[in-house]
């Protein structure tokens, strides 16, 4: 998955149209969109074609799914024939929830990220408890791609050094919730951005905006 400019736009719209103006502004400058709960609730899983139809990206599919294993190849599956390039999913439910997904990725050449640590602050109430165990079971199950946060770096390293550099990782919490763009990238690959750039009253100025400060 090349990501361009280190840039993943967080579709967190409830309305198609606006989302596809935001997608069309900015397609010239973002080839990968993350696209979650917000839209896919409000609009369908058809969202997923939708957005890959109005420009050539792909497409990861924020479900964080946390489920039993059979009820998760069930998500996984439905998500992947939606057209989906990538799922995210959480680590925390275990082993065998996250193998499902994996398994049944696998079937359709497709990716799954695992959520270590969220970047909310609520994370650390219970899930930073976890979040190394998490990672670390991912590089025992062959995993190669996560979500860490951009909110609290020295998590964030310390997940880039579970995982190791041949991982990619994507990393959300930049600006609204506080996270730098410049620092984000010394330990991850790519920023999640959702409303500093969808919110914006130009969101390709934004998104220009956002790849000048990385590349300061
Ligand atoms: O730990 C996480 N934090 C987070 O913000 C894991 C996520 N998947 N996200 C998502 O990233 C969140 O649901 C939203 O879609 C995006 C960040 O958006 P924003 O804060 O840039 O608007």
């Amino acid at each position: 998955m090349e990501v361009k400019n280190k840039i993943i736009l967080a579709l967190d719209l409830e309305n198609m149209e606006k989302a596809l103006n935001v997608v069309e502004d900015v397609s010239k400058y973002i080839n990968t969109i993350k696209i979650g709960y917000p839209l896919v609730l409000s609009e369908g899983l058809e969202s997923i074609s939708l957005v890959k139809e109005k420009i050539d990206c792909k497409v990861i599919a924020d479900f964080k799914v946390a489920d039993i294993p059979s009820t998760n190849s069930m998500i996984t599956d439905l998500t992947f024939k939606a057209g989906a390039d990538a799922v995210i999913v959480h680590g925390f439910v275990g082993r065998d929830s996250v193998e499902a997904c994996v398994e049944t990725a696998d079937k359709y050449r497709g990716d799954v990220f695992l959520l270590t640590e969220m970047s909310h602050p609520g994370a650390s109430d219970f899930l930073q408890n976890v979040s190394e165990d998490v990672a670390r079971m991912g590089v025992d199950l062959g995993m190669n791609k996560y979500v860490a946060p951009s909110t609290r770096l020295d998590r964030l390293a310390k997940i880039r050094q579970i995982v190791g550099n041949a991982s990619l990782i994507i990393s959300p919490g930049v600006g609204v919730q506080g996270g730098d763009p410049a620092r984000t990238l010394e330990f991850a690959d790519a920023l999640i951005i959702g409303r500093s750039i969808y919110n914006s009253q130009d969101p390709e100025k934004a998104v220009k905006s956002i790849i000048n400060s990385i590349k300061l």
